[in-house]
């Protein structure tokens, strides 16, 4: 089968903000859509998103943020390219590779070639008769993985009403996937309602519908999630655990770690020593991003002094970057690593980096960004590439809820393992 047309538009992501849309039509008649997320703690290190600001393609209502530029390279650059070509997905990739064969993407922009790679992985599983799960594993169980969802949100998500960007969930001790997401929507309005009576404002649903309440300090954040964990009937520990979201890019000021709702600044290695101290006080088995993306120090001590079990997951560290990867495993930086696909920019070189963690005895969480769309190819993703584990955001907004329902799909209609990498 052969691709007969791609055509790239610019289409409004969760938080109203322009993204890129590519469609990939076939000889058989069919199109193939997919939409790309965006990030707003994004690390330096991420391949380039191109946006139209200062260009000539800016467009004067959406504040720089538009992206006419991308969706340009995807109309005159890609397509010509590759209309008439036979559907591959690998073959898409490679080409991709040779029209912009930059590091980090940036003469297409990585919204450009992620969108088309996409679409063309979504086209390549139609062509074969498979759905994007199955095209990657087409034998035996799919591996539903367990979810790590947000509760509470501070950050860039929600106008920094705490330092750390997220606190979440892990319903380690649940037995199917419906299952672990019933606990967390009631954790989740749980958290709701407690916020609610003691006086914090809980309409404020922050980027990815966690809740944005102000806590002065990190443990009475963790405090009060698993006053709601417990509040619902379940056990801290053994059935949910937390994981925070560190994301401490966003308050290292090169030398000092300043956590302005508590009013208190930290050396490097009094932060390792504060970090190190938390997780052994709080019933956390994930931590991300609790240092800076480029204080490799910071990492390779804390990695080396926590309890073994902690999953340390590198975000804004590894950015879904080979490179980036082998250095936190020849170095022992984290034992962990989020996937992002817009991070890197094609799906088979995320697929590779994912492969590469794996044969590290590294976890891997495929991870959606805190801007959104109504797709679901991240649930297909993570199931078919037997990630282990997903991290969407929380159980508000469709944009979120399309993953989890996604996956739900695969529970009823699919034969499935629910995946615990906790045990
Ligand atoms: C993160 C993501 C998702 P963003 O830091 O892990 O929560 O945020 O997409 O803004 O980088
Ligand atoms: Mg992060």
């Amino acid at each position: 089968m052969k691709i007969n047309k791609i055509v790239g538009y610019q289409v409004l992501d969760s938080r109203g903000k322009p993204t890129v849309a590519a469609a990939i039509s076939l000889t058989d008649g069919t199109t193939h859509t997919a939409r790309i997320p965006s990030g707003a703690s994004t690390g330096a290190h991420e391949a380039k998103e191109l946006r139209d600001s200062g260009s000539k393609f800016e467009e004067k209502y959406y504040g720089g943020l538009s992206v006419q530029q991308a969706v340009e390279n995807i109309n005159k650059k890609i397509a010509p390219k590759l209309v008439e070509e036979q559907i591959d997905l690998n073959l898409v990739d490679s080409q991709l590779i040779e029209l912009d064969p930059s590091e980090d993407h940036h003469l297409l922009g990585a919204n450009a070639t992620l969108a088309v790679s996409i679409a063309a992985a979504y086209a390549d599983a139609h062509s074969q008769n498979k759905s994007l799960a199955r095209s990657f594993n087409p034998e035996g169980q799919l591996l539903i993985p367990m979810p790590m969802v947000n509760i509470l949100s501070g950050g860039a998500h929600a106008n920094r009403t705490m330092d750390i960007q997220d606190v979440l969930i892990i319903p380690v001790g649940a037995k199917s996937f419906s299952q672990a997401l019933s606990w967390i929507v009631a954790v989740r309005e749980m958290a709701a309602k407690l916020g609610k009576e003691a006086g914090h404002v809980t309409n404020l649903v922050a980027d990815e519908g966690g809740l944005a309440i102000a806590f002065t300090s990190i443990e009475k954040a963790c405090e009060f999630v698993v006053s709601a964990i417990e509040k619902v009937g379940l056990k801290v520990g053994s059935e949910v655990c937390l994981a925070l979201d560190v994301a401490a890019t966003q308050f290292f000021d090169g030398k000092n770690y300043n956590l302005s709702t508590v009013g208190k600044s930290y050396s490097q290695s009094e932060f390792v020593e504060y970090i190190n101290n938390l997780v052994s006080n709080q019933p956390i088995i994930s931590i991300e991003d609790p240092f800076a993306e480029d204080d490799w120090n910071s990492w390779q001590t804390f990695t080396e002094l926590a309890p073994k079990k902690l999953q340390v997951l590198g975000d804004d560290l590894l950015t879904t970057n080979l490179l980036r990867l082998n250095k936190a495993i020849s170095e022992k930086s984290a034992n962990a690593i989020l996937i992002k696909a817009n991070q890197n920019g094609l799906v088979t070189s995320t697929l590779n980096v994912l492969k590469q963690a794996r044969a590290n005895n590294f976890n891997t969480v495929v991870s959606a960004r805190s801007g959104e769309n109504e797709d679901s190819w991240l649930a297909d993703l993570a199931t078919g590439w037997n990630a282990g584990q997903i991290k969407v955001g929380s159980t508000h907004g469709s944009e979120r809820n399309a993953k989890w329902n996604r996956l739900l799909e695969f529970e009823a209609t699919e034969s499935t393992k629910f995946t615990n990498p906790f045990n």
